[in-house]
């Protein structure tokens, strides 16, 4: 017996590990094909290749979902459905697998498809624990509110994932008894400023568009093209339709997690006092040079503190000076233009991510679990976070960004190149080593200490002198000759780094600002004694490490005198790197499943394949080496005595040992062909595995007919 695809003709394989031909083109060939099929699914060994088709798809109805519940692999086209059914047997020890915690990992680029993939993941999970639970339900109602706060049209993606997210699913037996999420690194530049052909974040167009004339008089807002933070374009009739229908899927999102009406009217109030200090601008005073709100935007600041419910003078001095306290003496230093202008929109900034981290936490309090503390709890992880970027401007958030990308492609080179090759070694099994790209270099390059950009960031950050062109020249003069940096060129400040995706050039242009992410002094004090109880709320709540959102500790802090900016908090990129720790410790815990989402064109066209964009996501994905190796190598390697243990009944005699003897006579007693005996443990091809959970299917069944005849035996005797 081979793998399943084999059986089918390779032509038509669903799995690629089975192609007679194996180079790039047969592979590029072979998707192409499927994809013009509307096959967008492909298997290589246990991955999947998911290829967007940029149109709906018949695919995913409940009856397909109902094929899938414990299908076998093999049996049926490759689907995402079947991942999520692997994942799900794999958690609770079914099909010969130890009961383990199982993360799912989406990658691919920016709009390949790993949202709309979890979203389908979640669909099935729900619907194999059952479907019909209330927590089951709210688990996928609650998306459409992360996508309104969280996602924003880009040049790359209409509905652009800004945050990076982490579903933790929590099962006790086959039941789902909680979730947790946690977010990383949402994109609050967004807020302040847009490239060009990209929008601020969706729920502002939607609140524009679901809102009633009166509610808007109400939030005192006006005609959208007004406000300089949204005011790119507004799109036409049909899609304010759309629009609209999206704020009420909100607003029902928002009741279903249990907001409070007066949460929701603060919510929006907030977000209307973004919108219009965005509009405040700054002229200097004839009297003195310091400055003053412009003429023209009196209007907007008086709107805006009304919004957030503070006072306008106190607004106005967070925004045209800095208080401090030295040696029990308050100081006040005036602000240049620039930095008004930077301490208004670090106000819009940070109030609006605070929003969104609290919108979470009220997820996470809706869905936290409910145990029964004797039953052992497992998790089923889904990562989806936001794919690699290349624009015509790389920022801070695409250095992130890139980074998670990098890590995730380690995460995916250690688990089936390095695990893999290890394991031979150790067993002393002959094996030409195969080459993958290892970005270990890269991943150095930005994490190493001392000497990391990130670490020299930090650095830079902590003096008050440093400029983003000192950074710069940090970098040039540390990496000089780094194979994966290169100095930037032009006028434009900055620098390029060689990912495994390919060469970004990055603007450092406030790399330092957003690394500090300091909030503007005094801006605490002022938004703890806004009359609007949320923003209060908001600000007298604590960030923890991983940046959520803690919301306790009540204390009135008097403008004038902040507290908080004099505590060194961790700086953004810190932060980001904590987090993406924590996220990987906890992903290298758990039993991994990989989706890999592939764009078709840059074009967003249905039907349409530019072949050199795939081949080119091909090699970075590593895809060729990763079916060979699918295809060559031995995924499942169980040591004799987990193998002996589980497979011993297969013997059908008491007292097996847990010796390499079991072992092989078990394997003898099949047909299994193709397997290696190392020194400790076995080696199986990955179709092995669903082989031997037949023998156990055939076994299970004797045994049920066995009973059968014994009882009606017994019956006639009595
Ligand atoms: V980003 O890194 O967040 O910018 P994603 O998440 O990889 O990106 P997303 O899932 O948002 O991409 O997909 C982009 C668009 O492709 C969606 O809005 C859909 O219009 C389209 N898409 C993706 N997958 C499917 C699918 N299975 N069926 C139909 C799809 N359309
Ligand atoms: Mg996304």
């Amino acid at each position: 017996m081979g793998p399943p695809g084999e059986r089918r003709g390779a032509g038509a394989a669903g799995d690629l590990a089975a192609l007679a031909e194996l180079d790039e083109a047969a592979l590029l060939g072979a998707l192409r094909d499927r994809f013009l099929r509307q096959q967008i699914y492909t298997d290589v060994g246990d991955i999947l290749i998911a290829v967007n088709p940029f149109q709906p798809l018949q695919l995913y109805g409940r009856e397909v979902s109902e094929q899938y519940r414990c299908h076998e692999k093999g049996t049926l086209p490759p689907h995402i459905f079947a991942v999520a059914d692997r994942a799900y047997q794999a958690m609770l020890g079914r099909r010969g697998a130890r009961p383990q915690s199982q993360c799912i990992v989406i990658s691919g680029e920016s709009g390949a498809g790993k949202t709309e993939s979890t979203k389908l993941l979640l669909q099935h999970i729900m619907n194999l624990c059952k479907g019909n639970s209330q927590l089951e339900q709210q688990i996928l109602q609650v998306n459409p509110l992360l996508e309104a706060f969280g996602n924003a049209q880009t040049v790359m993606n209409d509905n652009s994932s800004r945050f990076g997210k982490y579903i933790q699913l929590r099962f006790q037996n086959n039941t789902v008894r909680g979730a947790k999420l946690s977010e990383y690194l949402l994109e609050k530049s967004r807020v302040v400023q847009q490239d060009t052909g990209e929008r601020n974040f969706h729920i502002f167009y939607y609140m524009f568009a679901g809102l009633s004339s009166e509610q808007k008089e109400m939030y005192g807002l006006l005609d959208p093209s007004f406000y300089r933070y949204i005011s790119k374009w507004f799109g036409t009739e049909d899609v304010a339709q759309r629009w609209k229908q999206k704020y009420q899927e909100v607003c029902n999102a928002l009741d279903m997690v249990g907001f409070q009406e007066q949460e929701q009217v603060d919510m929006q109030a907030i977000l209307a006092g973004v919108l219009s200090l965005g509009n405040v601008t700054f002229e200097p005073q004839e009297s003195d040079g310091s400055l003053k709100v412009s003429e023209g935007s009196r209007g907007w600041l008086k709107a805006a503190a009304g919004q957030f419910g503070v006072q306008e003078d106190e607004l106005l001095r967070c925004l045209v000076c800095t208080m401090s306290v030295t040696r029990g003496e308050q100081i006040q230093r005036f602000h240049t233009q620039q930095q008004a202008e930077d301490a208004r929109d670090s106000i819009a900034k940070v109030a609006y991510g605070r929003v969104f981290g609290w919108i979470v936490c009220k997820i996470n309090e809706l869905l936290a679990e409910n145990v029964d503390p004797e039953v052992e709890l497992r998790e089923i992880g889904i990562l989806d976070i936001f794919g690699f970027e290349n624009f015509a401007v790389n920022r801070f958030e695409q250095l992130c960004i890139n980074l998670a990308n990098e890590q995730l492609q380690h995460f995916f080179n250690h688990h089936i190149f390095q695990m893999e090759q290890d394991a031979y070694r150790v067993e002393e099994l002959p094996w030409e080593t195969i080459t993958f790209s290892n970005n270990e270099p890269v991943l150095n390059l930005l994490l190493a200490k001392p000497l990391g950009l990130l670490s020299l960031l930090d650095e830079q950050s902590a003096f008050p002198q440093a400029t983003d062109k000192t950074f710069v020249d940090k970098l040039n003069s540390s990496f000089k000759g780094n194979l994966h940096f290169q100095p930037g060129r032009g006028r434009v400040l900055g620098f390029s780094i060689i990912h495994y995706a390919g060469k970004v050039q990055y603007t450092a242009g406030g790399f330092l600002e957003k690394n500090r992410d300091t909030l503007p002094a005094n801006v605490r004090g002022l938004f703890i004694n806004s009359v609007t109880p949320l923003l209060s709320l908001l600000f007298t709540a604590t960030i923890s490490r991983t940046g959520t959102l803690m919301p306790h500790m009540k204390t009135k802090i008097v403008p004038g005198a902040d507290k908080f900016n004099s505590t060194r908090k961790q700086s953004a990129g810190a932060q980001f790197r904590h987090s993406l720790m924590v996220l990987m410790e906890r992903m290298y815990s758990a039993n991994p499943h990989f989706v890999r989402c592939i764009k078709p064109n840059s074009q967003k066209q249905p039907g349409v394949v530019d072949s050199q964009m795939l081949l080119q996501q091909l090699r970075y994905n590593g895809l060729l080496e990763t079916i060979r190796i699918r295809r060559d190598g031995f995924s499942w390697r169980p040591s004799f005595e987990e193998f002996a243990e589980r497979y011993g009944i297969l013997l059908v005699k008491p007292d097996v040992s847990l010796t390499k003897g079991s072992c092989l006579e078990i394997l003898q007693s099949t047909d299994l062909t193709g397997w290696i005996c190392g020194k400790s443990r076995l080696f199986f091809k990955y179709w092995h595995q669903d082989q031997l959970a037949k023998y156990m299917e055939q076994l299970e069944r004797a045994a049920i007919v066995i009973q059968k005849v014994f009882r009606r035996f017994r019956c006639r005797k009595s």
